[in-house]
């Protein structure tokens, strides 16, 4: 109790110290521009009220002038949108006291994307790249009371058509010639849907004296003892002053005080710090995601003050290639520790960016962390996200490969556009540069391999002169500017020039660099090549499953659920979507005739499929060192590459990843005459134990039982088991046994899964009876399922609550407690929960 008298006055001061060092933190006024917007089609009269940030579709919906275009066949009814020009409007009043400050400007944070953009009749500004940030001085054109903002939004579809006639030979995609997120015009999982519209912030700023722009943190040397950082900071001011720099941590911590005089106009200022006996940031997998906030604070003699915050993780990241008799590795390494990398590719979660919420963020990286992942990539035909998606990643200890927004397509190089270009780069390398979770940059998506492979030289006619014209300018954006610009803004950081290096018809693809490998879904090629075409670090790979029947029943009416009806035609974009997957099926299940059926073994297909290539991934360690499958999550509702739905729901290759990507994972391999069982050991800690093997009928007989010592270093992956699989049959039919294997580690810990020794329409899978009932401990609800027979693909469903396993194989006489989370209570839950496994379907 007498501790209290100690610390309560020590509390006591630091809260007033904290609450002094927020008040008045900055002289900047800013005036953040979202109210009184209007929108109009240009031509028409009619103003309409209007969203900032925004954009035209969900204004259009808003006031219903167009249908969801998410619903139905609404995408179709919707294209003339994209090919209207867009007028945005507001007013805004300005004191005198605001008008008078030295320096006024504008700032806008996206314009989506081609916009002439007018202060009270004067043009300020003529913008065409919305992944820029544009500023303008306004202070000559503000007046005293009411402003008027005006935005014209020209079509994108039409400025591209007209710099497409300026080029004497075309280029594969017109979009191409937009800096805008390639994605909007249609992918082979997402509509087309070109908006425009203030789609991020615009606020006018305004101060007198020095204000603080920008702000870098170059980490110069990280050891055990010591972090050495050298603060770059760009000032902006009217006039020469003195002015007080202080450097400090949100803990209270100063790490630096300085006094320097500023110069007018644009200046710097670099102040060196040191953060003593630093901490470390991990991927969550390896350590802990530690985070520091630097705190930059600015007062000048005459009285501007300004503070500026990031936070920052001091780790060090590189991609280690070193020559082998294969041909090179591609390796992260973190903090100089070689770490295996898990991970999904990441696309924008919606083709309206504008209404997506921190807490969908959030969402998606719990579902990243969830299923063991430690990387996404960022893809090239998206948009730069936003700061929130960094920080998450920041937190949750998960890196990214990020790609500057270039996909798909051969774009231009004259200068005007390199010019464009350079500026995007620069501009979002530093608002992303100081993220621990940034590993690297990319400079695009298989825009390399596709002008290698993808036969645009025939296809579109081009002479050799011309070939060598398209050539030129990919080199003049990804060989020259983007790397120079990250070597400038992001000294230190790794840039790779194109994902993939090599296109996957080529064998050096899967010797150096990173692969995305195409043969299984566009080659046709069975999943058993997934065994063979393993790379140095896979980027890509991927294999198609439907959404639920609770997210379809979100576009589709009862009757549009049949397969192949035009409103699910319309919500799978593939040219050869749903056929692929039929015949991918037929080939390992039995095809079922009811569609709900048919929806649920699709998402069975799409795990075993994707499953088989994350193992074959995994046991190559370290020959390769990464695993990014296609694709993470979707921008609607569709039938795609995605393991998460839009709604955030989980399909079942989610799960299967969860169970592919933990941390300690018992991996297979199976070959036409031998089976083999390997421990993989993410982990930077030692494990041993005893491995047991026990063939077994799916009524659960045991036949024969193999046991040994098993044990694995930290990083490693051993494999412990081999035998003929004839002698592992013991001369039982593939279709009727299953091998069950079981790792003991010395500490206690048991993990088990069942391997599978014929394709699920082989197996003679019995009518397994799983009883369940529901279980309720304090705040958590479980479902306890058990299993007379082997019972495959168990599948959990009840509204919108989520299970932490799910799809998941149970073998005779086993019980499994499984955690469940929903906004239901435990009666409504009861009530909708469905069980059901593959045997049962019809
Ligand atoms: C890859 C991606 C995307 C595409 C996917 C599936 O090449 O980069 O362009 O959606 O394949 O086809």
């Amino acid at each position: 109790m007498k501790r209290i008298y100690v610390w309560l006055p020590i509390l006591v001061v630091l809260l007033f110290w904290r609450l002094s060092l927020n008040k008045d933190e900055t002289t900047v006024f800013r005036l953040p521009l979202n109210d009184q917007w209007t929108f109009h089609a240009a031509g028409d009269t009619i103003r309409r009220s209007a969203e900032v940030p925004g954009n035209v579709h969900l204004d259009l919906m808003r006031h219903g002038l167009i249908e969801d275009p998410f619903v139905g066949l609404n995408e179709e009814n919707a294209q003339w949108v994209g090919e209207t020009d867009w007028i945005y409007e507001t007013v805004f009043e300005i004191s005198g006291r605001e008008r008078a400050h030295e320096q006024v400007r504008l700032k806008f944070e996206g314009l989506d994307t081609h916009a002439l953009v007018t202060l009270n009749g004067f043009l300020v500004l003529q913008a065409d790249n919305m992944f820029r940030t544009w500023t303008v001085d306004v202070k000559e054109f503000l007046r005293v009371g009411t402003n008027r903002l005006h935005i014209h939004f020209h079509s994108s579809a039409m400025e591209d058509s007209l710099r497409a006639a300026q080029l004497d030979y075309a280029l594969p995609e017109t979009r191409a010639f937009s800096r805008k997120a390639p994605y909007q015009s249609g992918w082979d999982w997402g509509p087309r849907l070109v908006t425009a519209g203030v789609w991020r912030p615009i606020t006018l700023e305004a101060w007198d004296g020095p204000r603080i722009d920008a702000m870098q943190i170059v980490q110069q040397s990280l050891s055990d003892e010591r972090a050495e950082l050298l603060v770059h900071l760009t000032l902006n001011s009217e006039i020469e002053t003195m002015a007080k720099f202080s450097i400090g941590l949100e803990t209270g911590e100063t790490l630096a005080r300085r006094t320097v005089p500023v110069a007018s106009g644009k200046s710097t200022v670099e102040i060196p710090v040191k953060i003593e006996r630093p901490v470390r940031w991990w991927t969550h997998d390896q350590g802990h995601p530690h985070l520091y906030s630097v705190i930059v604070s600015m007062k000048s003699e005459d009285g501007a003050r300004d503070r500026m915050e990031k936070r920052i993780g001091l780790r060090t990241v590189e991609v280690v290639q070193t020559a082998d008799s294969a041909g090179a590795s591609f390796a992260i390494h973190l903090n100089g520790r070689p770490v295996f990398m898990k991970g999904a590719n990441y696309i924008p979660p919606d083709s309206f960016m504008p209404r997506v919420t921190p807490k969908h963020y959030r969402a998606l990286v719990q579902s990243t962390q969830a299923a063991h992942m430690n990387m996404l990539r960022v893809w090239g035909g998206g948009v730069y996200e936003a700061d929130t998606f960094y920080d998450l990643c920041d937190e949750a200890g998960i890196l990214v490969w990020q790609d500057f927004m270039f996909a798909c397509a051969m774009y231009p190089g004259d200068s005007a556009f390199v010019a464009n270009v350079r500026q995007e780069a620069v501009d979002n390398v530093r608002r992303l540069r100081h993220h621990p979770a940034i590993a690297l940059w990319c400079g695009n998506n298989e825009v390399d391999e596709a002008f290698h492979n993808w036969g645009w030289q025939q296809s579109l006619k081009w002479t050799d002169a011309q070939a060598a014209a398209v050539w030129e300018a990919y080199e003049t954006v990804f060989h020259q500017t983007l790397p120079e610009v990250v070597a400038a803004e992001h000294p230190g950081a790794f840039y790779w020039p194109s994902s993939p290096k090599t296109g996957w018809g080529h064998d050096e693809a899967f010797q150096s660099g990173d692969a995305h490998y195409w043969g299984v879904w566009w080659g046709r090629e069975p999943f058993e090549k997934y065994d063979e075409k393993v790379g140095r670090f896979m980027t890509e790979y991927g294999f198609q499953g439907m959404p639920s029947m609770e997210t379809m029943s979100t576009f589709a009416d009862s009757a549009d659920l049949t397969l192949g009806s035009p409103v699910l035609k319309a919500h799978q974009k593939h040219p050869f979507g749903d056929a692929n997957i039929a015949e991918y099926m037929a080939r390992d299940f039995i095809v079922p005739q009811s569609f709900e059926d048919y929806v649920y073994v699709s998402q069975c297909l799409q795990a075993r499929g994707i499953g088989r290539a994350l193992e074959a991934h995994r046991r190559n360690k370290p020959y390769c060192m990464g695993t990014l499958y296609w694709q993470l999550n979707d921008c609607w509702p569709v039938t795609s590459w995605s393991s998460l739905e839009y709604s955030g729901r989980w399909k079942a290759l989610h799960y299967e990843a969860r169970r592919m990507f933990a941390p300690l994972a018992l991996l297979h391999q199976r070959t036409e005459n031998s089976l083999s069982v390997y421990l993989n050991n993410d982990s930077s800690r030692r494990v041993s134990g005893k491995l047991i093997l026990t063939l077994i009928s799916f009524t659960g007989k045991v036949f024969k039982t193999w046991e040994q010592s098993a044990a694995v270093q930290g990083g490693g992956n051993v494999r412990l088991w081999s035998e003929n699989l004839e002698d592992v049959l013991a001369g039982h039919e593939a279709g009727t046994v299953v091998l069950l294997a079981r790792f003991h580690s010395e500490d206690g810990k048991e993990m088990h899964r069942l391997i599978h020794l014929a394709r699920p329409r082989d197996q003679r899978l019995p009518k397994a009876e799983v009883d369940w009932r529901i279980v309720t401990t304090g705040e958590r609800s479980y479902i306890e399922l058990h299993t007379n027979a082997l019972a495959r693909y168990v599948c959990l469903s009840s509204g919108n609550a989520h299970f932490e396993d799910n799809y998941f194989d149970m073998a005779a006489g086993e019980t499994r407690r499984i955690e469940m989370t929903s906004t239901l209570n435990t009666p409504q839950l009861e009530a909708g929960l469905r069980v059901r496994h593959l045997a049962e379907i019809r």
